[in-house]
Parts: structure tokens; sequence; C-alpha cells
């Protein structure tokens, strides 16, 4: 008997991770849908750019996660098999200015998207997306399933809550809902706001003749930084178990912002001490210091690791950069 084709149905399909995540599930032969908001659907060129090279093989639906009713028609049309919900505000420096908004998003859409879950297809597997940002001011190096959360933002507060949220449904109400708390995750689609694209987008430019400084905040704050395409299999591999369970995703490396920077500028040849200079505004008022995650469990139950290192991760973006900036 022919197995029937799997069908996923991803929130924040058009961010970095959405649009991997679209790939790679296209690629294992599964139907894939996606919710964006309508304006995307009006200005595709623009706000649908990371999935240009797949979009006449995704259905796209228009939903809101702040519209209950919304997200409630698109999943009992679509009915899917698999859901992955990485929709959210996820720039930690915004949800300090508004962290109202971030709540709302983040905590409301998830608790909709649990809520349409449990009514509709209580049989559907869902992902959701949590993040080293819970761990915050953490206190052990590295952190693992069994650190204890700490937020130092009110993104990390909101993950916390769609944390808690999301187990508590699959106890109280016997669902499948697995929770990744990915380290940061980065690639050539990152957004420029975060340090990472920051970076090499400044290197390209300044690369390419542009009289720029790059202006930076905390320069030795660490992070575990690995390669989004890596960290969506890891997503799929989850919803694939006999059980669900949580998984901290992560390289365990830890390196600082300086560093990036180091090695950046370094791909074009320069020092990174004669463009960066630190500028106050992009301090936090609360900085997450160090993240480095134990990936033990990811490895032994999901036979997941990180492949791509840090320095293959840094070439990869500088050098799409300086294509990208080449042709602007
Ligand atoms: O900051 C420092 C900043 O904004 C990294 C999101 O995907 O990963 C991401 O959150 C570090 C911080 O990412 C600038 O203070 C210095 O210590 O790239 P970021 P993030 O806050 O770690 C987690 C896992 C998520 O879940 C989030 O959604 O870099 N930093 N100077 C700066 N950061 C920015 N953005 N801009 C600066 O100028």
């Amino acid at each position: 008997m022919a197995t029937q084709t799997k069908r996923a149905l991803i929130t924040g399909i058009t961010g970095q991770d959405g649009s991997y995540l679209a790939e790679y599930l296209l690629s294992q032969g599964y139907e894939v849908h996606g919710i964006v908001r309508r304006v995307a659907l009006e200005d595709p060129s623009n706000r649908l750019v990371r999935l240009s090279s797949i979009l006449e093989k995704l259905h796209l639906h228009s939903a809101s996660l702040e519209s209950f009713p919304s997200l409630y028609r698109v999943i009992s049309e679509v009915r899917p098999d698999e859901l992955y919900h990485l929709a959210a505000q996820s720039f930690v420096s915004y949800s300090f200015e508004d962290s109202f908004s971030t709540f709302s998003t983040n905590i409301d859409g998830t608790h909709s998207l649990l809520e349409c879950v449990r009514d509709l297809v209580p049989e559907c597997r869902m992902y959701f997306a949590g993040s080293s940002e819970m761990f915050g001011h953490a206190a052990e190096v590295p952190q693992s399933e069994t650190t204890r959360f700490y937020p130092r933002s009110p993104y990390g507060i909101s993950k916390v809550t769609g944390f808690h949220m999301s187990r508590n449904y699959r106890e109280s109400y016997n669902l499948f809902i697995a929770s990744g708390i990915m380290f940061n995750h980065e690639s050539p689609r990152r957004g420029f706001e975060f340090v990472t694209r920051k970076i090499t987008s400044h290197a390209a430019r300044i690369r390419h003749g542009a009289r720029i400084k790059l202006p930076l905040g905390n320069l030795d704050a660490k992070r575990d930084w690995g390669f989004a395409g890596d960290y969506v299999k890891a997503m799929h591999q989850m919803l694939q178990q006999d059980q669900p369970d949580d998984f901290v995703i992560a390289t365990g490396q830890t390196h600082s912002v300086r560093e990036f920077c180091q090695l950046a500028f370094e791909e074009v040849g320069l020092n990174y001490e004669d463009h960066v200079v630190v500028d106050p505004r992009f301090y936090r008022p609360a900085e997450v210091h160090v993240l480095m995650g134990d990936s033990t469990k990811a490895r032994e139950k999901l036979g997941w690791k990180a492949e791509v290192t840090f320095p293959d991760l840094v070439r990869m973006m500088v050098q799409h950069d300086l294509e990208h900036f080449s042709r602007k």
C-alpha cells in the first residue's frame, strides 16, 4: 500500500528557520503549508524573498498569531500531521522596547495554536521553538535540559511561558508536543538586526568601499552559534520520535561577539579594530553574558549533531554578503 504524503504546517515560514525547514520538508516528500501575514501575500518579492526558489511548491495561508479565529480557520482547513510553530517576535532587544506586543504575539499566539491543536487535530504532532534565552542568567555552563531557567528579557520570559504551556498541554491532554531549546543559529538568511548578520554585512560593505563604521554594543557577550540549516533537521527529528520530549540543540562551543568580528573582518582582509565602534545604544538593559549548550541528549536520542563549525559559519555568511553587496 502506498504511504500517504505527510502534511506539515509552518508558522513563521517566511523567516530564516521557516525557509530552511520548508526546503528540508519538501526534500523529504512533505506537502508543505505555511501561515503568512496577508501583507506578505500582497508583496511577495520583498516579504517572501527567502522562499522565492520554492514558492510554487508551497501552500500559503494568510492568518495572524494575534487572531485566534484566523488560526482556527487555517488549521481546520489544512488539518496538518505536523505543525511547526516558529513564528514569534524574536528580536531580544525589541522585546525590551515593546514587551506588551512581545508577550501578546509570543504567549497568546502559542496558546491559541495549542488550543487549536487540542480542539481540531489532537493527533497532530507539534513543535514549539523554545530558546536558549530561557536560560538567561544561567547558573551553570554548559546548559542542558535540566538547567534552571532564569530569563533576562521579555522575549526570554515569553519563551519560558510558551515552553511550560506546551509541556502542560502535552501532559494534560496527551498531545504530541516537543520543544527544541535552540541556541543561536545563523545563516546568510539571518535578519540584519541580529549581531552576526550585522557584522558580516558591514564587513562586506566596507570591503566594497562603503565609508561606514560598525556600531556595536557588548563585544564580550558569548554565544553558542550554529548553522540554521542544521537546526531545522533537529526540529523534524523531534517529531519522528515515539514519545514527545524536549531537547537542547547547540554546538557545545561558545565564542564572543568580538571573536565573531575578528574572524569576519579577517575573511575580507581587514582588522575589525579599525572599523568597530562601541555604541551604548546597543547595550541591553539586562544582558545574557554566556550561553553554551550541551546537546548530548539530542545526539543520543535523535542522532543529531551540528555539522557546520564556527569558522565555516562565519565564512559562509561573509562570502554570501560579499556577493550580495557587490550587486547593490
Ligand atoms: O545578540 C550582543 C547582544 O541579537 C547576540 C535570537 O534569535 O538567539 C537570538 O538572540 C549578542 C547579545 O541574538 C550588538 O547584546 C552586541 O549578547 O544576535 P543577537 P540573541 O539576543 O542572542 C536566541 C537563541 C533567540 O532565541 C533569539 O530569538 O550580541 N550584541 N552588539 C549585539 N546584538 C545586536 N543584535 N546588535 C548589536 O549591535
